[in-house]
């Protein structure tokens, strides 16, 4: 796959994902969309790790609860794989405040308040690569689906 486009994303389903019992039908929504898992793991996410990942946050209010929700239990963290990918996950994500995201979008569809809003993807290829570095330092998988050459 030479395509430019092809992109790698992080993805992780939230601790209220997680324990809602909604990793399944979150990862089966990317799966049929036709992203590729190319690395995947349940994690107990420390502070500093909390921290980091949500370093551009520092300064504001809810850093502490963000903080403090996202190391409450495990995350299901990801990567997915395929053209134009970090725009596609945050598209079917969905708006920060599932209040306001569109029906038809995981926080629209399984969300209800912005603090507890099931899913986290990267927001920029920059952020991608800085967040698959922190999450995933042993790297993903390469293998090939005997689907990819109908999919990118
Ligand atoms: P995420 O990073 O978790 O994927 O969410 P996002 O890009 O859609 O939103 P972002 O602006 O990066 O905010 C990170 C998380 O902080 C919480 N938040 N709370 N109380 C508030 O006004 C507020 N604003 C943001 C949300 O849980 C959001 O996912
Ligand atoms: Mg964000």
């Amino acid at each position: 796959m030479e395509d430019m486009a092809r992109e790698q994303t992080f993805v992780m389903v939230k601790p209220d994902g997680v324990q809602r019992g909604l990793v399944g039908e979150i990862v089966a929504r990317f799966e049929r969309k036709g992203l590729k898992l190319v690395a995947a793991k349940l994690v107990q996410v420390s502070k500093e790790l909390a921290e980091a990942h949500y370093a551009e946050h520092r300064e504001r209010p809810f850093f502490g609860e963000l903080v403090q929700f996202i190391t409450s239990s495990p995350v299901f963290a990801m990567i997915l794989e395929g053209e134009n990918a970090i725009a596609v996950v945050r598209a079917m994500m969905g708006k920060t405040n599932p209040a306001e995201a569109a029906p038809g979008t995981i926080r629209g569809d399984l969300g209800l308040t912005i603090g507890m809003n099931v899913v986290h993807g990267s927001d920029s290829p920059e952020s991608a690569k800085r967040e698959i570095e922190l999450w995933f330092p042993e790297g993903a998988l390469t293998y090939d689906r005997t689907v990819d050459a109908w999919l990118a």
